[in-house]
């Protein structure tokens, strides 16, 4: 188990991450595709990679890694430079509520799982779906604007340098304007999104450039 696989889904936010990661530490790395629609990630093939049956796991430097925040605090520790943690406490402090004010606490309650039992409990699941997800993003990135709202912030949400909160930012604004969420009073986390998405290990990580056909 020496080379690098992503165990990926192109729409998993968790996966979007992880992807920015490899790509920003310039990490040589093939992709498996793990079709959640088709129900592959709860395949024993899957669960003997990942228990929780989620996407995305990592195999890297011999080990088998899940949980996308947990794999981007590897690849950051164990590379040289990498830059997606600062280095004082504080602003690891920082970056890590940021991350986890997206990761834990809007993503999980509008993924796949959870949205699919709110649509079985509706006579009407696609107006469910819609009306949950712009409920709950769009609430936690109104928070996330006022968490933004702080002398620390810069050109990225920590800082004049990408950091892992700018990886949970940007696929979380990938979901946003899917599901249409009315963005306009949040001027920081948009502005701050555009910015990353000029950068190539952002752009190259983009859901279109993993959809399947589109290599
Ligand atoms: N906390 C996990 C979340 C992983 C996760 O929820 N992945 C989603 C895709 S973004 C998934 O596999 N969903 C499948 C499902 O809900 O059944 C992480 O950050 O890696």
């Amino acid at each position: 188990m020496s080379d690098t696989v992503l165990f990926d889904y192109w729409r998993s936010s968790a996966s979007y991450r992880v992807r920015i990661a490899l790509n920003m530490l310039a990490i040589p790395c093939s992709s498996v595709p793990v079709d959640l629609l088709a129900g592959e990630h709860k395949r024993a093939e899957h669960l003997a990679r990942n228990p929780q049956g989620l996407v995305p796991a990592l195999q890297v430097d011999g080990h088998m890694l899940t949980q996308s925040l947990a794999i981007i605090e590897y690849l950051s520790e164990t590379r040289p430079n990498a830059g997606l943690l600062p280095s004082d406490p504080l602003g690891r402090h920082r970056v890590r509520a940021l991350s986890y004010a997206i990761a834990m606490d809007i993503h999980p309650v509008c993924n796949l799982g959870v949205v699919s039992h709110v649509m079985q409990q509706s006579s009407d699941p696609d107006a469910a779906r819609s009306a949950w997800m712009r409920k709950f993003i769009g609430e936690g990135l109104a928070a996330f604007e006022r968490l933004l709202d702080s002398p620390h912030t810069g050109e990225f949400c920590h800082g004049d340098q990408p950091t892992m909160a700018d990886l949970c930012l940007v696929p979380q604004l990938y979901n946003a304007h899917r599901w249409k969420v009315d963005l306009s009073a949040c001027g920081r986390v948009t502005a701050i999104a555009r910015r990353c998405e000029t950068l190539p290990a952002f752009a190259a990580a983009h859901p279109d450039r993993s959809a399947p056909g589109s290599n």
